[in-house]
């Protein structure tokens, strides 16, 4: 792994370790945590369900898994600050991980429907929102807080947003939020929560840091504050190179590469592109079928790499016709966030 820090734990698997698994081995999935990771214990823990319900619930693992029907998903998780490090050779992001593109990965989650549980308390249709919390409280949060998020309550009860005690068929990992954390397809990672504890139904999004004042998009030159910028939920159409490296040497002409596509909300990765010369020409990938409706598809295209320096782009287009901006330039912000610009990789050609 790339350890950007040792504590809080963040890491990034190389991108080359990403390529060919559907599904991301347990050791390879990323990991991004704001603050010290809580050792729950497992059979002291309750989720509490609260806020704007008929019923608020008290619940122990053994009630959710045996209480309501269990699911799996395949889902895709995508850190906010994926691709950042790129956005930071544009302009500099002080303090900011420098994440490359390996902040994204994809598991077999287990658990139940977060719409069942919220079924069974009786959600009132006063509610807007659904916030999660958890203990872990991180340095950077002002004021000093535990970590937490929200999501609209039309996502909140879809069928494919899971509370989840298994990751790939073995017990959730600590550092991935043991006992049980929310997984959210198609939003920011960050709304994902770990270690949760509290599931609360309000009028209005959450007013933790990490939703009310992390994780905006601000425009250029503003600062962090609370309300500034605009929330960040669902994820956009986004693509990266796995293979080649970057840098890698490579023999000219026919050169095979690699790499994942994702797509936002209720939309698909349709196509997926890449070009040798600076986008004047490009060539259509082969998508593989993906391992269900919210996870990344894998893609491969062979292309012609000439002799000497090239750079090779990619871009994803989504079931709505939309595709992936040209620059990162074009999508800096001051925290460095969602950068979905075409992915770039240099490599040189060395004749046969
Ligand atoms: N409690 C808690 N939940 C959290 C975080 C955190 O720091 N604390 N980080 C979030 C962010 S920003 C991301 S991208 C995902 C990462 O999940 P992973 O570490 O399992 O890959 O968890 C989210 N859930
Ligand atoms: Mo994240």
């Amino acid at each position: 792994m790339i350890v950007h820090s040792a504590d809080p734990y963040n890491a990034e698997p190389p991108r080359a370790a990403l390529d060919g698994h559907p599904v991301t081995p347990l050791d390879t999935f990323y990991s991004r945590n704001h603050g010290p990771i809580p050792r729950l214990d497992p059979d002291a823990w309750r989720l509490e369900v609260d806020g704007l319900v008929e019923r608020p619930l008290t619940l122990s693992l053994d009630e959710l898994r045996t209480r309501f029907d269990s699911r799996t998903v395949v889902a895709t998780l995508a850190c906010a600050g994926n691709r950042r490090e790129e956005l930071g050779r544009v302009r500099p992001l002080p303090g900011q991980e420098p994440w490359g593109p390996g902040a994204v990965s994809t598991a077999r989650w287990t658990g139940v429907a977060l719409a069942d549980v919220l079924a069974a308390a009786g959600l009132r249709p006063e509610a807007r929102h659904v916030a999660f919390t958890a203990p872990d409280v991180a340095p950077k949060a002002q004021p000093p807080q535990p970590f937490g998020g929200s999501i609209p309550v039309a996502k909140a009860m879809a069928s494919e947003v899971l509370l989840a005690w298994a990751m790939n068929a073995a017990p959730l990992p600590v550092v991935h939020g043991a006992p049980v954390r929310v997984v959210v397809p198609r939003y920011i990672g960050a709304r994902s929560v770990k270690w949760l504890q509290r599931v609360t139904a309000r009028e209005h999004p959450s007013d933790n840091y990490f939703q009310a004042t992390n994780y905006r998009l601000l425009p250029a030159g503003d600062d962090a504050g609370p309300g500034r910028g605009l929330p960040l939920g669902v994820v956009a159409v986004n693509a990266a190179i796995l293979r080649p490296g970057d840098g890698e040497p490579v023999p000219a002409g026919p050169t095979r590469i690699s790499g994942y596509a994702f797509a936002g909300e209720d939309r698909d990765v349709a196509r997926v592109e890449v070009s040798v010369d600076g986008g004047r020409h490009w060539q259509q990938a082969e998508l593989d079928a993906g391992a269900g409706p919210w996870a990344w598809r894998l893609w491969r295209a062979t292309v012609d790499v000439p002799a000497g320096p090239v750079e090779i782009v990619a871009r994803a287009w989504d079931t709505s016709a939309s595709t992936q901006p040209e620059s990162a330039g074009h999508v800096w912000n001051p925290q460095g966030y969602v950068n979905n610009s075409w992915p770039r990789v240099h490599v040189t050609g060395r004749p046969g």
